[in-house]
């Protein structure tokens, strides 16, 4: 899974990596410091069914701690957008092609309005970040426009002479954007489109079937960052109700500051709480102080975190609606062949199947699959069985067990 983060230059995207994944990508208060895309993997966390079942985890493909599962997210944090991108302004938008595999996108505002359209410093409040939602929504639109029309009279001949489904073509022409033909019917019946007569489109009908088409395929949650500053409560609020997306108010410099405080030990500190305990008070400057207890009181008493880890949650819980899954190959021990308790978790979209849950772990499982067993039920599941959040699944196959 890909989460992509996007924004305006000097929004706070790389900080934002930085915190969430604790890489060193450099940061700059000028636009445009990140030209090469940089990835991370940031950690979505969950409570560990180790808990309801009384063992100690051996996790593999994740970690527990103290009955705490992190699990895996890659993300990727790329150049900044500005309006007209789509005609090569700026850093144009061809760098968005390293997206292509996005499942979702976090798209990082600057909420305290300090910045204009290209990133350069303005008057703190006098900017108003809900002229950011749009244009970068219409950005990401452009780009998919442009892959489509790369050849789309061709495609949609296509379709009318030899009396073939647009959605099927599309979904072929659109695979490597990890976008699903069930996906592009929902997004042509939101649009309203005649679909057998797809060279008739209009460039504007072309243009509302992929703002649905990126709506369904690549959602978006708004992270309003730079909460710390003064007016970015104010357009918090005004962005929150302008818009359908999910804004969560953000520190990405808060969540930093303590993530570098807590990895030296001087502070205690979990991603997402709404506090930290200091451990060593002489290790403090008095400024470092003063900064700790301006986080507590303006972000994390007010907003309940820094809201970086509420960010990738809701990106993975809410907005792409996965659960986790535990497969075992030892429905009594929960573990597998070489006796790792509850080794690996699985995030699969809600309403996965016992049997689509094999093929992920393996094309050969899927392949010879027989039946699931519910290791808290020790029940056997059909290879219908839909998923339950936090299900421990044993899969039987012909010849091999997982
Ligand atoms: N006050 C405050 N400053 C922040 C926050 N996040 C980032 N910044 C500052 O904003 C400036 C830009 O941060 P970057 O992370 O480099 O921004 P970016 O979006 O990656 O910028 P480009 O790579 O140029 O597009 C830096 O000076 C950061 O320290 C925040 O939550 N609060
Ligand atoms: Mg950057």
């Amino acid at each position: 899974m890909l989460i992509g983060i996007v924004g305006k230059p000097s929004s706070g995207k790389s900080t934002f990596l930085n915190a969430a994944c604790r890489t060193a990508a450099k940061v700059g208060a000028y636009p445009f410091t990140t030209i090469e895309p940089n990835p991370g993997t940031a950690y979505v966390r969950v409570d560990c069914i180790c808990q309801e079942f009384e063992v100690e985890c051996n996790a593999k493909n994740s970690i527990c701690r103290e009955g705490v599962r992190l699990i895996p997210v890659d993300m990727l944090d790329v150049a900044g957008l500005v309006p007209d991108a789509h005609k090569g302004r700026g850093r144009g938008n061809k760098f968005l092609d390293d997206l292509r595999r996005a499942d979702a996108f976090i798209h990082v505002v600057d909420a305290s309005g300090s910045l204009d359209a290209e990133g350069r410093d303005v008057e703190p409040g006098s900017w108003d970040p809900k002229q950011d939602v749009e244009f970068l929504e219409r950005e990401i639109s452009m780009w998919l426009v442009q892959i489509l029309q790369r050849d789309w009279r061709r495609l949609s001949r296509r379709a009318e002479t030899e009396k073939m489904s647009i959605s099927t073509l599309l979904g072929e022409k659109l695979s490597g954007l990890q976008i699903l033909e069930t996906t592009i019917k929902e997004a042509l019946r939101d649009a309203q489109l005649q679909t057998d007569k797809p060279t008739e489109w209009t460039d504007e009908e072309l243009e509302v079937f992929v703002q649905k088409l990126r709506h369904r395929a690549k959602p978006m949650v708004i992270a309003a960052n730079k909460i710390d500053r003064a007016q970015a409560d104010h357009y918090f609020e005004s962005l929150n109700q302008l818009t359908d997306e999910t804004v969560i108010p953000c520190s990405a410099a808060g969540e930093l500051a303590l993530r570098n405080l807590s990895e030296k030990g001087i502070i205690s500190y979990q991603p997402g709480a709404n506090q930290f305990e200091i451990l060593q008070l002489e290790k403090l400057g008095e400024a470092e102080r003063n900064q700790l207890q301006r986080l507590q009181t303006e972000i994390l008493d007010k907003y309940g975190s820094t809201g970086v880890q509420q960010v990738l949650n809701t990106v993975v819980f809410e907005i792409l609606q996965l659960i986790p899954v535990y497969p075992v190959e030892d429905a009594n021990k929960l573990s597998d062949h070489d006796g790792n308790i509850l080794p690996d978790v699985y995030l699969v979209p809600k309403g996965t199947t016992a049997r689509q849950l094999a093929y992920k772990i393996h094309t050969d499982l899927g392949d010879t699959f027989i039946h699931a067993l519910d290791a808290r039920t020790k029940k056997r599941l059909a290879d219908n069985y839909e998923l339950q959040a936090n299900d421990v699944i044993r899969i039987v196959a012909a010849g091999a067990t997982h």
